[in-house]
C-alpha cells in the first residue's frame, strides 16, 4: 500500500511540473519611460511557446494591447484591451502576433510575439502598414524575428 502511495505521488509530481516546463508566463511591461526611450513595451520581441501566457503589466497608465488587423496568424480572434490595466492573453496558435498600443501606434509603441518559432506569416507582418515612428521601428523589429 505504501509503495503505491509514493508511486502516486511521484507520478502527480512530475506531472505537475513537467505540466509547468510546458507552459510559462511571461511578463512585458507596459511604460511611459524606459532608459531614453518614451512609451514602449519592456519587451518588443519575443518567442514563446505554444500554450505560454504573456502578461502585459500596466506599470505606468495610459496603454493597452491591440493585435494589429492582419498581423497574427489565421484563427486568431481580433484582440484589444482596455486601457490603464494588466491584461494576459494565451497564445494557443502558433504564427508571429503583431500588435500595439493604440493610442501610441505613431510613437513605436509596437511589439512582436512568435509562438512556437513559427514565422509562417511574415509575409503578412511585412505587409503590415506601420504609423508615424513605427514606420522606421516595425522593420528593425521584424529582422528579429
Ligand atoms: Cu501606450
Amino acid at each position: 500500500m505504501k509503495s503505491i502511495i509514493k508511486t502516486f505521488l511521484t507520478l502527480s509530481f512530475t506531472l505537475l511540473f513537467s505540466n509547468a516546463a510546458l507552459s510559462e508566463s511571461h511578463v512585458i511591461e507596459m511604460l511611459n519611460k524606459s532608459g531614453n526611450e518614451m512609451m514602449v513595451y519592456s519587451k518588443k520581441v519575443l518567442n514563446v511557446n505554444v500554450g505560454d501566457t504573456v502578461v502585459w503589466k500596466a506599470t505606468t497608465k495610459g496603454h493597452n494591447v491591440e493585435f494589429i488587423k492582419n498581423g497574427t496568424p489565421d484563427g486568431v480572434a481580433k484582440f484589444k484591451s482596455k486601457m490603464n490595466v494588466d491584461v494576459e492573453y494565451k497564445f494557443e496558435i502558433p504564427g508571429i502576433y503583431a500588435y500595439w498600443c493604440t493610442p501610441h501606434k505613431a510613437m513605436g509603441m509596437i511589439g512582436f510575439v512568435v509562438v512556437g518559432g513559427d514565422k509562417s506569416n511574415l509575409d503578412k507582418i511585412n505587409a503590415l502598414r506601420f504609423v508615424g515612428k513605427s514606420k522606421k521601428l516595425a522593420p528593425e523589429l521584424i529582422g528579429q524575428l
